[in-house]
């Protein structure tokens, strides 16, 4: 806090650019306020559990709180929420010996945020009038932007002004009202980088300089028109999955909140209205991850195709779902699809896309980082809703998918309504294969090493792919990269033997010389880093020695040469790599069950690997049993939870081949119920899928078009709370409900090719 007189500035009687959106701009007031309060994360609390009654939607001001939204605005405590983001510019922040936030700008950049101060932690309701204040100063006279926007999409502005500030100190002071709907989680900023009145008056560059801020209050100055909180999404107390069952599958539904009198469910037929199964509630279990009891209804035994609701005789309803022979051939479809949508490189026609169709994207070669050399590395799909292109994350999902078709190669068709469809080849070895042909281009001609990544040094804007026109970086050759290429090739070489044997040659190739790559260059502790500015999806990892496993396990799977196999000798004389996971990081878990399933492969070891593999099988079979939901995730959600559970299903399924045991299938289904709407949030976490499904996904193409793809999985409940908006409305949730169907929320509402993979896996062997 800066305690010194300061020059008191009307916003009036400045030349103030002030805009609240639908024009209503309060005049402006330098009124007190009390500047201390605990009242945003009372409103947090609020946000999430108050309820609405019919008849009232407004608020008051005792209800939404008095004092300053902005925790720390005066910097009494340093610099606390504040952060600098730059995007072309560069900057220092710190608070300095007068108690102000300084910031230290050497380089404004070429847009408004080339250089930008945010706050995020506040809320702005509909109706609501608000004011907001500071203190600036500057050593260079220069124009600056303060904006309250939207936090995501294309961030636009509730309230705006463009202000000079020079040595003296000014205070600014704005009232606005908010017009648009309640924001829970807006972003507080000042834009310093090359304003638009930077611009106008041809300037581009600035000398270094320092801008000083402080005494930062928002406040409600008048709630009268405050508009309530919208209730939240609530779950039905009957979770079933919302796709629904094969009429063999084990079909449990599982109930919350109920009387010790409601214990008897009924399934009711959509059509008729009959009841045609009556089953018991029990098993009441605490579900600590949801903080509630749950019960199970099991109701296997109903195998008559149709479409149903269970309900509970206290009133209690599931929504509905089919028992179908079928019920999976539409939604395996859409969710194998979604890597369609997914591709880069190439035009999305509407014959195809329908809405989602756009021109070919990323054409334009990448550079090696580092080097002048130029590459062409297009085709292959987006990652997720950004448009990065990272080889490990690209081999998890298309392991997973060859994987599927290998397995059951019936559950694919080659009608599914993509360009390839009726060539002969099934459309999910057509889409591996837009994905493999890509990985070829990563692969460095003269060492075998696979480059790790290719995209922009930022993530885009949300625009269309087309759109990202940013130089495309290619980022240095990983071992982790490398030795997942090997693995994918080589398994590639297999699965496409019978369908194109020229084309499996030429990955079996390309997988070899990548083996030599890992051979002649050791264990890498250090794993993979963003290389100079770039910031866009790391892919890093702690060891590369499950990588090396997988490669290994797949060249000997697929050549029969007990070479590799000695390789996995030497490996684990070196230390056992991990088995326990199936992910972009550790892919011991494919090693494991390839090796285990290779044929005349070396009993002593196998028993070695069975027993590790069958220890990771257990915990996920505890964590099962502690989640409420029967999923393998518990007590703590990750990024991507949604991931691990499908893994989990895979990993069961992969058990039950290893060693059959009829309790493998049962699990396996429970996760795939549990993605489908057996959780929590009572989402069918599949967008476009089910009843409630997510509709606003963190996801490019989706948010420009304001429609979801069909078929995505989002990631889930992310208790870490990872993205500003996650924090601002999940504060205090349960783990498992720590989800937000929000496309701000990029930890719990991002889509990924990889997060879709294993659920193309574990739908193709329900069906
Ligand atoms: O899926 C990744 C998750 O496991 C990590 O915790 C997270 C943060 O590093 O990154 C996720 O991957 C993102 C990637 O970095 C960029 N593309 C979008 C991915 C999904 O959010
Ligand atoms: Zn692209």
């Amino acid at each position: 806090m800066r305690k010194k007189f300061y020059a008191l500035i009307l916003t009036s009687a400045l030349a103030i650019s002030m805009m609240a959106c639908g024009g209503n701009s309060g005049a402006g007031t330098t009124s007190d306020v009390p500047s201390e309060s605990d009242s945003e994360a009372h409103l947090v609390e609020e946000l999430a559990t108050i309820s609405t009654t019919e008849a009232s939607t407004e608020a008051t001001t005792e209800e939404y709180g008095t004092g300053n939204m902005i925790k720390g605005g005066d910097f009494s405590d340093g610099l606390g929420e504040w952060v600098s983001y730059v995007n072309g510019g560069a900057c220092e922040l710190l608070v300095n010996d007068q108690g102000e936030m300084q910031v230290d700008i050497e380089k404004i950049g070429s847009v408004e945020h080339g250089v930008q101060i945010y706050y995020d932690g506040f809320s702005l309701r509909k109706g609501g009038i608000y004011n907001i204040s500071f203190d600036i100063h500057s050593t260079l006279e220069r124009p600056l932007e303060w904006r309250c926007q939207l936090n995501g999409g294309d961030y636009h502005a509730y309230a705006k002004g463009v202000i000079s500030p020079n040595s003296e100190v000014m205070h600014i002071s704005q009232e606005f009202s908010m017009e648009e709907d309640t924001d829970p989680a807006p972003r507080l900023c000042f834009n310093m980088g090359l304003v638009a009145d930077l611009k106008d008056q041809g300037i581009t560059e600035l000398p270094p300089h320092s801008i000083m801020i402080d005494n930062v209050e928002l406040v409600v100055v008048d709630a009268t028109n405050m508009i309530k909180d919208p209730e939240p999404v609530k779950a039905p107390l009957v979770k079933v999955n919302q796709v629904g069952y094969t009429p063999e599958a084990t079909k449990t539904a599982i109930f919350s909140k109920l009387d010790a009198a409601d214990n008897r469910f009924m399934v009711k037929d959509k059509a008729t209205g009959d009841t045609v199964f009556v089953g018991d509630i029990k098993d009441e279990t605490v579900c600590n991850d949801c903080v509630e009891h749950v019960f199970y209804g099991d109701f296997t035994e109903l195998k008559t195709p149709g479409t149903y609701t269970v309900m509970t005789i206290g009133g209690a309803e599931s929504y509905e779902f089919t028992i179908a022979e079928d019920v999976y051939d539409e939604s395996l479809n859409a969710i194998t699809k979604m890597l369609y949508y997914q591709r880069c490189g190439m035009e999305l026609t509407s014959e195809y896309a329908g809405d989602f169709a756009h021109p070919a994207c990323h054409k334009e070669e990448g550079t090696v980082f580092g080097t002048d050399k130029k590459l062409d590395v297009s085709g292959g799909w987006h990652d997720a809703g950004d448009y990065g292109k990272y080889v490990v994350a690209g081999a998890k999902a298309v392991a997973d998918i060859m994987l599927a078709y290998e397995k059951r190669p019936d559950a694919f068709s080659d009608a599914s309504g993509i360009p390839e469809s009726g060539n002969g080849m099934a459309d999910i070895l057509d889409e591996a294969k837009y994905e493999l042909d890509w990985m070829l281009k990563m692969q460095d001609s003269e060492t075998g090493g696979v480059y790790h990544k290719v995209s922009g040094e930022l993530f885009p804007e949300t625009v269309m792919p087309q759109d990202e026109t940013a130089e495309l970086i290619i980022c240095p050759i990983s071992t982790t990269a490398t030795g997942d290429f090997a693995a994918v090739m080589a398994m590639a070489a297999r699965v496409f033997k019978d369908v194109d044997a020229t084309y499996s040659a030429t990955c079996l190739d390309a997988a070899k010389k990548a083996y030599d790559y890992l051979k002649k260059n050791g264990y890498d502790t250090a794993g993979f880093s963003n290389p100079g500015n770039v910031v866009t999806g790391q892919y890093g990892d702690s060891t590369d020695k499950d990588e090396r496993f997988f490669a290994m396990a797949e060249l000997y799977k697929t050549t029969g040469d007990t070479s590799y196999q000695d390789d996995i000798k030497a490996l684990y004389d070196d230390g056992k790599p991990q088995v326990n996971a199936l992910g972009w990081a550790g892919v011991g878990g494919y090693a494991a069950y390839e090796y285990l399933t290779t044929e005349g492969a070396d009993e002593g070891l196998k028993g070695q690997i069975k027993e590790e593999y069958m220890k990771a099988i257990d915990e996920n079979i505890e964590s099962s049993g502690k989640s409420g939901y029967l999923c393998a995730v518990t007590t703590k959600y990750p990024w991507g939870s949604n991931m691990t559970v499908a893994n989990a299903g895979m990993m069961f399924l992969f058990a039950d081949e290893i060693e059959a045991d009829e309790k493998y299938g049962k699990l396996a289904q429970a996760q795939l119920d549990y993605l489908l709407g057996v959780n929590g949030t009572g989402y069918c976490f599949v967008t476009g899928m089910g009843t409630q499904y997510p509709e606003n996904p963190h996801h490019r193409p989706s948010q420009v078009l304001g429609k979801a793809v069909p078929g995505m999985l989002v990631g889930g409940p992310n208790s870490a709370l990872e993205d500003p908006y996650a924090k601002a409305v999940l504060a205090n949730k349960p783990s498992a409900l720590c989800y937000a169907d929000n496309n701000q929320s990029y930890s719990c509402n991002e889509i990924t090719i990889y997060w879709n993979s294993p659920l193309i896996y574990l739908m193709a062997m329900e069906k």
